[in-house]
């Protein structure tokens, strides 16, 4: 039986590092990452996005994780220390967070995510990986890197690049490459102002995911040539991966099904109306993304919560929330929540209306209220009768952002509120 025969997949992840990248801003999520980092920021009802990368690793079996993080890691950092202690040390496995380590000069932070690597390369050595994964955290996806580390094997590759294919016109926010027909990288450009498109359709890119697996050596190789490289950005997608498509054998691995054939769910909810679609989307019947499936748990940190109730209040209004995802801790009391994604401890007072919204924890809705189209951050106390998601002009002159679509962003510090863990 060959070396990469599928019975073996096994021992390939448990030969793999995988590294989370999760110092990133996510500047296009504005307040919403203005006290946390984009992985961080909640998602899915009981979530936060880093969990998709990392109970992808747990699941595919690889169990040895390193999370750099950098910017406002705080509440990730803690996230983390709560809910992914479960790993077993003496089975050598572990999610380790890595802050920037400042292995150049005393001063130099994290210039970009290949510097961010470059900085931890006596920690990843001292682990000796034969692979090593180097992942996003702040994409919500199931994926089995198994199958595209057997794939990066298989393929004989020194590198391989995850890729799905986007819409032309949405290309330039993403590395966008081209393949030959046995599916290696021959061209790499990072967000090209004219993307290319894939050959016979030219309505659609061949997007990286920003996800790659890359052999050991390689990977020490090309990281400190490019740390002596003048004008390098330090970046994977700008610097590191067009360099290494000219001279080493990258290839692309397609995220399909393997079942369908088809195109997986894969979202960088980049953008506060991206966000807002993407967990509203959990709602459907036929959701794109289904958490409930018990074949591969996405996995979290959870306080212990009483279930959520649904009360009439004293005047016999009905709380109810329809059409809707609502989590632990909650009180809906006379109240009409309506197509809406509600997280752990939101409070929803009588004779107020929620409506196509995202509310995520603790967040107190008084009465009268009607919240419209909108998400509405961690501890806002909306004061008896406000009005959200209704009048954008009257949206913005109260401080709230209101995206190009016509979705309400309201935080605490726009309300002038104090805040809790964020
Ligand atoms: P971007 O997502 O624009 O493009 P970037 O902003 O560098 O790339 O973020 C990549 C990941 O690294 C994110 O998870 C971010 O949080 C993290 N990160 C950024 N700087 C970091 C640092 N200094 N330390 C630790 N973590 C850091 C990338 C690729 C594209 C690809 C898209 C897919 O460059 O080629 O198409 O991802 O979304
Ligand atoms: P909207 O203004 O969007 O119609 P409301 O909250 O005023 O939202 O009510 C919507 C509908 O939901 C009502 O017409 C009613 O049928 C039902 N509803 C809302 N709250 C209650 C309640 N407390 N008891 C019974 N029905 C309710």
């Amino acid at each position: 039986m060959s070396e990469t025969s599928p019975r073996f997949v096994s021992r390939l992840t448990r030969d793999t590092l995988a590294l989370i990248l999760a110092g990133g801003r996510g500047a296009r999520l504005h307040e919403l990452t203005q006290r946390r980092t984009k992985p961080a920021v909640p998602f899915g009802g009981k979530f936060r996005i880093v969990d998709f990368p990392l109970s992808n690793c747990v699941n595919s079996g690889i169990r040895r994780i390193g999370v750099l993080t950098q910017y406002k890691a705080h509440s990730l950092i803690l996230h983390i220390q709560k809910g992914w202690g479960f790993l077993r040390g003496e089975f050598g496995e572990f999610v380790e967070l890595w802050p920037a380590q400042q292995r150049v000069t005393e001063t130099a932070w994290y210039t970009g995510t290949a510097d961010a690597v470059f900085q931890n390369l006596d920690i990843i050595s001292n682990h000796d990986p034969a692979y090593i994964l180097v992942l996003a955290g702040d994409h919500v996806y199931k994926m089995d890197y198994g199958a595209m580390i057997a794939h990066h094997v298989e393929s004989g590759a020194d590198m391989t690049v995850g890729c799905i294919e986007v819409d032309a016109a949405r290309a330039r926010d993403f590395g966008v490459m081209r393949v030959d027909a046995a599916g290696r990288v021959c061209a790499f450009v990072e967000k090209p102002a004219q993307p290319p498109t894939i050959p016979g359709r030219d309505d659609l890119a061949l997007a990286s995911m920003g996800i790659y697996v890359f052999n050991r050596d390689l990977l020490f190789d090309a990281l400190v040539r490019d740390a002596d490289t003048e004008g390098s950005a330090h970046d994977f997608g700008k610097d590191l991966i067009p360099l290494l498509v000219a001279g080493s054998r990258v290839m692309a691995y397609p995220f399909r099904d393997p079942l369908t054939g088809e195109q997986s769910y894969w979202r960088d909810v980049g953008t506060l109306d991206a966000f807002w679609e993407a967990n509203l989307e959990l709602i459907g019947v036929t959701p794109p993304l289904n958490l409930y499936d018990n074949s591969w748990p996405i996995w979290t940190y959870q306080e212990q919560l009483p279930p959520a109730k649904f009360v009439f209040d004293e005047d016999d209004r009905r709380g109810m929330a329809v059409d809707s995802m609502v989590s632990g801790g909650c009180i809906v009391s006379g109240a009409m929540v309506r197509h809406s994604l509600v997280f752990s401890s939101v409070r929803v007072n009588s004779y107020a209306s929620v409506t196509d919204s995202v509310l995520l924890p603790n967040v107190q809705i008084g009465r009268h209220c009607r919240v419209r189209r909108a998400i509405v951050d961690r501890w806002c106390t909306l004061e008896e009768g406000a009005r959200i998601g209704y009048d954008p002009d009257a949206d913005r002159a109260a401080g709230y952002r209101v995206t190009a679509s016509g979705i309400t962003l309201v935080t605490p510090d726009m309300l002038g509120q104090q805040v809790g863990r964020v």
